[in-house]
C-alpha cells in the first residue's frame, strides 16, 4: 500500500471546519484543549477508510482477529502523527499559530480500557500486525470509564472514575451499520422439528465504535473495533409498539450499565455475573462481525479457518468458543462435527499467566441462567472429551478431575480452550515451559504439537521512536538504517561503546530525560529530585508476587544503614513507583500505603540528605510510563521465580538503557541471555529452588532470627516508627510475612537482593562503565520488539498447518 500523503489544503481546512464548530469565530479563539481536538479531529479526517471487509487477506494468509477484554493503546495522537510520518508537519503548522505540539499532545486524556500488561501487550500487537501487514482486526469493549484514577490522601489510594470522555473522542468513527443484536438469557426450546434451539430473555444491542490502528508510514489503518452496548429499542419497533420496551429494564438488565466500567482485577478473578455478560455481550458482537465479513466475501462457511483466525487474548474472551458453535449449528444447521471441525481450528489462545486465583472458572447456574444454550454446547464438548481421555487414560478419575471442562458444577475457560483450540502459547520461554510442565502436563501429552512459546514483545514506535525522541534521533544519526521497523539493526550500536563522544552523547540523552521527569515530579509532587541520583524505577501493577514491598524492604535496611553511619558513602539513589492496586486488595493496599510512609519519613530526614528520595507517582498510566522509562538508571524486575509469566516493561527500560535488577523469571531470562550477564544485575532463587525450599517447607520466622539485618527491617515496620506510633498501620503486610507464611518468599530473597543493589551502588560510580553497560543492553534488546513476536505467531500459530 502507498504511504499516506499529508494533504496541507485539506487538514487546513479540516481544522476550520472544527474550530467552526466550536462555535468560534477564528482559530485563535481555541482553548489548548480544543486545539488537540482539532488537530486530531483534522488528521483523523484525511486517514483513507478503513477496509474492514478482508477482501484483501487471501488463504496463503490468514486474517486475525485479536479479541481482548482490554486495549491499553494509550494516547493516540502524537503516536498517530509519528506511524503517518505527518508529526514535522503538523508541528510547522501549529507553529505558524504560535503553538507547540508536543505541548498540545498532553491535553489528551489516556485511552485507559486496560489494567495492565495484557491490555498493553494487545495494543503493541496491533501496532505491529499493521506495521508488517499482517492483516487484523482489533475487538474489544467501548468501556465509558476505563482503569480508575489513582490519587493518595494521606498516604492511601483513592480510587475515582476515570471518564475519559468517549462521547468526544475525535479517534473514533462509528459506524451503526455494524450493530449487532445479542441475546441474553431465557431458555432451551424446541421446534416443531424437534430440534432445539436458544429463545434468549431479552436482547441488547452491540454498536461498533472503530479506532484506527496505523502501521508505521506503510499507508495501512486496520480497524480496532470496540463494542458499546446500548438498547435494542429502535430495532425492535414490535416490541415497541406492544409497550414491552422497557422489558430489558424490568428484567433488572441495563444495557448501558454492560460497557460502563472496567474491570480493575489484574490476575485476580472474581466471578462477577456482569463481568460474564461483559464477555458474553463482545464475544457475541465480535462472532457476529467475524461472520459478516465472511458471508459478505462469497465464503463458504466450512473455510473459515482457512481465512480466519481468532486469537483469545488469555481466557476472557472463552465464550466465543461456544458462541461460535451455537451459530454454525443453530443459525446454520451444520451438524456438530461439521461444526466442531470448523471451530477447532480456528481458535487459538495465549496464556498470560499461571496463578491459580487468575484462572477463571463460572459457577454453572450462573452460566446455565444467562446462557442455556452456550451451557448446553460446553456440556457437549466435555461428553465428547470425556471419551477421548477415558481412551488414553481408563478409569483414571484423578486425571479427568483435572482436564474436564465441565466439573464440580464450575466451568473452566482454560481447559475450554485447550480442547476447542488448535494452539496454545505462553509468552516467554520459561513461562510456555511451565505451562506445559505444571498447568497442563496431560494435555501436552495428548496433544503436543499445540503447545508453543512466543515471547511477548513491545513496539519501538512508542517505546522508543515516541517516549525518548532525543535518544532515537541520535540512533538515527548513528545507523543509517530503518531501526523502527528493524530493531535488530540497534546491534549496530555496539561499537560505539568505545566511542567517548558518543557515549558522551547517550549519558547526557538519559541525564536531560531524568531532569525532565524530576520537573514533573516536582510540579506535580513538589519534592524536588536530583539529576545526577540513580533513578531506580519501578512499574507495574502493585502484586504481592510482583514484590514492590521487597524493594521496600530494601530502603528501610538503607535507611538504617545511613542512621547507623551517618557518613555512609552511597550514590544518591531515588527509589520511584508507579502502580496501582485493585481496589479491593487490601493487602496491595497497604504496600501502598507502607511505601508512602517509609517515603514521607525519609525524604524529610535532614540527616539522609538526598542520598536517598522515595517517591510513588501516583496515577500511573501509560503517558506516566512514558516520562518514566527514559529516564530510568534501574529497572526493577522483582517477582518471586515462576510467577512473572513475562513482563514487558523489563523490555521497553531495558531498551531505554537502564540496568535490570531482576529474578530469573518471566522475559528476564532472555533479556539476560541477549545483553549478557555482566549487563544485567540477576539475584534471588530460581524457579527450581523455589519449588525445593517450598518442598521442604520454609518458614520466614526462622530467617529472621538468622538474619539480624532483616529482623531490625522487620521490627521497624512493626513499631510505628513509620506510621505516627500507630504499631498495627502495617499489620496486613507483616502479618503475610510472617505469619501468613510469606508466599511470595519476599524474605528469602532478601539478603541477595541487598548484594544485587550494593552492586549497583559499586557499578554506578564508574560512569563510563556504567555508560557501556546501558548501551549494551539498548544496543542487543532488539528481540523484543513486537514485530518479532507477531513474525513468531505468524510461523509458528497463524500461518501453521490447520
Ligand atoms: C480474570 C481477570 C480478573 C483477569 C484480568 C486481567 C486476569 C488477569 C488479568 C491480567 C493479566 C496480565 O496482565 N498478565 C500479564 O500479561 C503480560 C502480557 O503477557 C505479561 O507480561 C505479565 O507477566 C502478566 O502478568
Amino acid at each position: 500500500m502507498p504511504k499516506q500523503t499529508f494533504k496541507q489544503d485539506s487538514f487546513l481546512a479540516a481544522l476550520t471546519r472544527q474550530w467552526q464548530a466550536f462555535g468560534l469565530t477564528a482559530a485563535k479563539d481555541m482553548t489548548r484543549h480544543q486545539w488537540w481536538h482539532a488537530v486530531s479531529a483534522a488528521v483523523a479526517e484525511q486517514l483513507p477508510p478503513q477496509p474492514d471487509s478482508g477482501k484483501g487477506n487471501a488463504k496463503a494468509k490468514r486474517h486475525v482477529n485479536y479479541i481482548s477484554m482490554e486495549f491499553l493503546v494509550g494516547r493516540l495522537t502524537g503516536n498517530n502523527l509519528i506511524n503517518l510520518g505527518w508529526y514535522d508537519k503538523v508541528a510547522k503548522i501549529l507553529e505558524t499559530f504560535d503553538l507547540n505540539l508536543a505541548d498540545l499532545l498532553e491535553e489528551e486524556v489516556d485511552p485507559a480500557l486496560g489494567n495492565g500488561g495484557l491490555g498493553r501487550l494487545a495494543a503493541c500487537y496491533l501496532d505491529s500486525m499493521a506495521s508488517v501487514g499482517q492483516p487484523a482486526m482489533g475487538y474489544g469493549l467501548n468501556y465509558q470509564y476505563g482503569l480508575f484514577r489513582q490519587s493518595f490522601v494521606n498516604g492511601k489510594q483513592h480510587e475515582a472514575p476515570d471518564d475519559w470522555y468517549r462521547a468526544q473522542y475525535p479517534w473514533f468513527r462509528h459506524n451503526s451499520a455494524l450493530a449487532v443484536k445479542v441475546g441474553i438469557g431465557g431458555k432451551i426450546v424446541k421446534d416443531e422439528d424437534g430440534k432445539s434451539y436458544w429463545k434468549p430473555e431479552f436482547s441488547l444491542r452491540g454498536e461498533a465504535w472503530d479506532l484506527p490502528v496505523i502501521g508505521y508510514r506503510n499507508g495501512v489503518s486496520q480497524p480496532l473495533r470496540l463494542w458499546e452496548a446500548t438498547h435494542v429499542h429502535p430495532f425492535d419497533l414490535q416490541k415497541f409498539n406492544d409497550g414491552k420496551f422497557l422489558q430489558a429494564e424490568q428484567q433488572g438488565i441495563d444495557a448501558a450499565k454492560l460497557t460502563k466500567v472496567l474491570y480493575p482485577n489484574d490476575n485476580h478473578e472474581e466471578g462477577k455475573r456482569l463481568r460474564l455478560m461483559q464477555q458474553y455481550f463482545q464475544c457475541a458482537c465480535s462472532i457476529a462481525d467475524i461472520l459478516r465479513r465472511h458471508h459478505f466475501l462469497g465464503r463458504p462457511l466450512r473455510e473459515l479457518p482457512d481465512y480466519e483466525v481468532i486469537q483469545l487474548n488469555d481466557t476472557h474472551p472463552t465464550i466465543a468458543i461456544p458462541e461460535m458453535l451455537r451459530i454454525l449449528t443453530d443459525e446454520h444447521q451444520l451438524d456438530w462435527d461439521e461444526a466442531w471441525h470448523i471451530t477447532r481450528r480456528t481458535f487459538a489462545y495465549t496464556n498470560h499467566t499461571l496463578m491459580p486465583e487468575a484462572l477463571e472458572t463460572w459457577d454453572e447456574k450462573l452460566v446455565r441462567s444467562l446462557l442455556p444454550r452456550h451451557f448446553a454446547i460446553i456440556k457437549q464438548i466435555n461428553a465428547n472429551f470425556k471419551k477421548r481421555v477415558e481412551q488414553r487414560w481408563p478409569g483414571d478419575e484423578a486425571v479427568w478431575a483435572k482436564l474436564a471442562v465441565h466439573y464440580d458444577k464450575r466451568v473452566r475457560m482454560a481447559n475450554l480452550c485447550v480442547v476447542a483450540g488448535f494452539a496454545v502459547n505462553g509468552v516467554a520461554v520459561l513461562h510456555s515451559d511451565l505451562v506445559i510442565k505444571d498447568l497442563f502436563p496431560e494435555y501436552y501429552a495428548l496433544w503436543p504439537e499445540k503447545f508453543h512459546n512466543v515471547t511477548n514483545g513491545i513496539t519501538p514506535r512508542r517505546w522508543l521512536k515516541q517516549c525518548n525522541p532525543a535518544l532515537s534521533a541520535l540512533i538515527d544519526q548513528t545507523l543509517n538504517t530503518e531501526w523502527v521497523t528493524n530493531l535488530d539493526a540497534l546491534k549496530g550500536l555496539e561499537p560505539y561503546v568505545k566511542d567517548k563522544a558518543f557515549c558522551k552523547r547517550y549519558r547526557q540523552i538519559k541525564h536531560d530525560n531524568k531532569s525532565r521527569l524530576a520537573e514533573y515530579v516536582h510540579q506535580h509532587l513538589g519534592i524536588t529530585l536530583n539529576p545526577d541520583a540513580i533513578f531506580d524505577v519501578m512499574i507495574k501493577r502493585l502484586h504481592e508476587y510482583k514484590r514492590q514491598h521487597l524493594n521496600l524492604l530494601h530502603i528501610i535496611y538503607l535507611y538504617q544503614q545511613i542512621r547507623a553511619n551517618p557518613g555512609l558513602d552511597r550514590v544518591p539513589r531515588v527509589f520511584l513507583f508507579g502502580a496501582k492496586a485493585a481496589p479491593g486488595y487490601y493487602l496491595a493496599k497497604n504496600i501502598i500505603f507502607a511505601i508512602n510512609q517509609v517515603a514521607e519519613k525519609i525524604n524529610n530526614d535532614p540527616l539522609v540528605a538526598d542520598r536517598i528520595k522515595v517517591v510513588f507517582i501516583p496515577d500511573y498510566r501509560i503517558s506516566v510510563a512514558e516520562l518514566m522509562i527514559p529516564a530510568a538508571d534501574v529497572s526493577e524486575q522483582i517477582s518471586m521465580a515462576g510467577k512473572e509469566a513475562s513482563g514487558t516493561g523489563n523490555m521497553k527500560l531495558a531498551l531505554n538503557g537502564a540496568l535490570t535488577v531482576g529474578t530469573l523469571d518471566g522475559a528476564n531470562v532472555e533479556i539476560a541471555e541477549q545483553v549478557g550477564e555482566e549487563n544485567i544485575v540477576i539475584f534471588g532463587l530460581t524457579v527450581d529452588e523455589v519449588k525445593a525450599l517450598q518442598k521442604k517447607g520454609y518458614k520466614p520466622k526462622t530467617l529472621l532470627r538468622k538474619d539480624k539485618k532483616l529482623k531490625a527491617v522487620i521490627d521497624e515496620l512493626a513499631s510505628g516508627y513509620y506510621s505516627n506510633g500507630d504499631k498495627t498501620a502495617f499489620a496486613p503486610l507483616l502479618d503475610s510475612l510472617l505469619d501468613g507464611g510469606d508466599p511470595y518468599l519476599v524474605l528469602a530473597d532478601f539478603a541477595q537482593y541487598c548484594e544485587a543493589q550494593q552492586k549497583i551502588d559499586t557499578l554506578y560510580r564508574d560512569r563510563e562503565e556504567w555508560t557501556r553497560r546501558t548501551l549494551l543492553n539498548t544496543a542487543r534488546v532488539g528481540m523484543f520488539s513486537s514485530d518479532r513476536s507477531i513474525g513468531d505467531y505468524q510461523q509458528r500459530i497463524w500461518q501453521a498447518t490447520r
